[in-house]
């Protein structure tokens, strides 16, 4: 079968007139791969999977939302759209404008954008403004700008971002047959929790599903303002994706929170990087720093002996590809090893 994207999957649940005004790269599809190490680590009675979205067509789960943004958009009649990003939401909108003939200006936080992401937005032929402030001001920014000038906003206060992003949780409950018992996720801008949550309550509804998961979100500890209950001014992060203050989506994760009967937590920046490691060098799995956030949460979770007397599936979401974040990959695991062009030394290196 061929996969044309989320909005053709799934047109049933998707706010779009008609089909004649989809954007898309195929999005979604993508894999839920089974994690043994982790089936290890917590316990023999849960079993994991991890949903790479990594695997979409820039590189992470924005591409889900960006859809059905730039979709509406040109439903509208749009010319030109906005973001602020912390860098995934700039590529994605950056790919999806361009094949919709729009014009895209993204507003980034200057120093704090994987390197991958930046280059991304720049070759898909974004406008990049990088300003000398955070994520939280760019988002202010671009709120603004929208409002008085002709350029549709793409954050995901843009409701169509959500109603995009539901596809994740559909793809998991058609691939599982049932929803999992517990759904983890890194928390930013909190859309994505949101909006799985919104899609378990859609499948829920429409009797797809007979239970919806526990919601487990994480932050970084330096940028947690929803388990602190207040914004962060300055929120710091080697997680630079999820490098938030003051989340746009606030009471959204918070009601998928209360109503899934799960918690917001939040994990320090060595759980983060040590889960990220573990994931490529245990799993085979690459992903970003800040995804690998809702794994380090649930490796927390387990030293709470949380794990003890749970059982059902795990799902957690890598929100983003590896290879968007080249620099923190290599600071994390060294640097190769550089010998003169002779069997000898090449074998001395490899040191067998
Ligand atoms: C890899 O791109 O906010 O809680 O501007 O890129 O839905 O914000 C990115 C967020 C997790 C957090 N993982 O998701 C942006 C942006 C990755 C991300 C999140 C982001 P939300």
């Amino acid at each position: 079968m061929v996969w044309h994207g989320i909005i053709h999957q799934y047109f049933p649940y998707m706010p779009l007139e008609d089909k004649q005004h989809i954007v898309t790269l195929n999005e979604g599809n993508t894999p839920l791969i089974r994690s043994l190490y982790l089936e290890k680590q917590l316990g023999g009675n849960l079993e994991v999977y991890l949903k790479h979205e990594g695997m979409n067509p820039t590189g992470s789960f924005k591409d889900r939302g960006m859809t059905m943004a730039i979709s509406k958009a040109k439903e509208a009649g749009a010319k030109a759209v906005i973001c602020a990003s912390t860098g995934n939401t700039a590529a994605a909108a950056a790919a999806y404008a361009s094949r919709a003939g729009m014009k895209s200006f993204v507003i980034i936080p200057e120093g704090n954008v994987a390197l991958g992401k930046l280059a991304a937005s720049l070759i898909y032929g974004a406008k990049v403004i990088q300003i000398s402030g955070n994520f939280d001001d760019a988002l202010c920014f671009v709120r603004d700008i929208s409002e008085s000038h002709p350029v549709s906003l793409v954050n995901s206060v843009n409701p169509y971002r959500i109603e995009g992003q539901k596809s994740g949780s559909f793809e998991i409950c058609d691939a599982l047959g049932k929803a999992p018992e517990f759904h983890a996720l890194p928390v930013g801008n909190a859309g994505n929790i949101s909006a799985y949550w919104k899609g378990y309550k859609a499948y829920h509804d429409a009797g797809k599903i007979e239970q919806t998961p526990m919601m487990l979100g994480f932050q970084a500890a330096g940028a947690a303002p929803i388990v602190h209950g207040h914004p962060i001014e300055n929120p710091e992060t080697v997680a630079t994706a999820i490098k938030i203050g003051n989340p746009a989506s606030w009471q959204m994760a918070e009601a998928a929170r209360d109503d899934s009967g799960g918690m917001i937590d939040m994990v320090t920046d060595d759980e983060i990087l040590a889960a990220y490691k573990l994931l490529a060098s245990k799993d085979g799995v690459f992903c970003e720093p800040a995804s690998a956030a809702g794994v380090a949460g649930v490796l927390k979770l387990e030293q709470q002996g949380f794990w003890k007397d749970k059982s059902g599936t795990l799902v957690c979401v890598l929100t983003g590809h590896g290879l968007k974040d080249p620099d923190n990959a290599i600071k994390q695991a060294g640097q190769p090893i550089s010998v003169p062009a002779e069997l000898d030394a090449v074998l001395e290196a490899m040191d067998l």
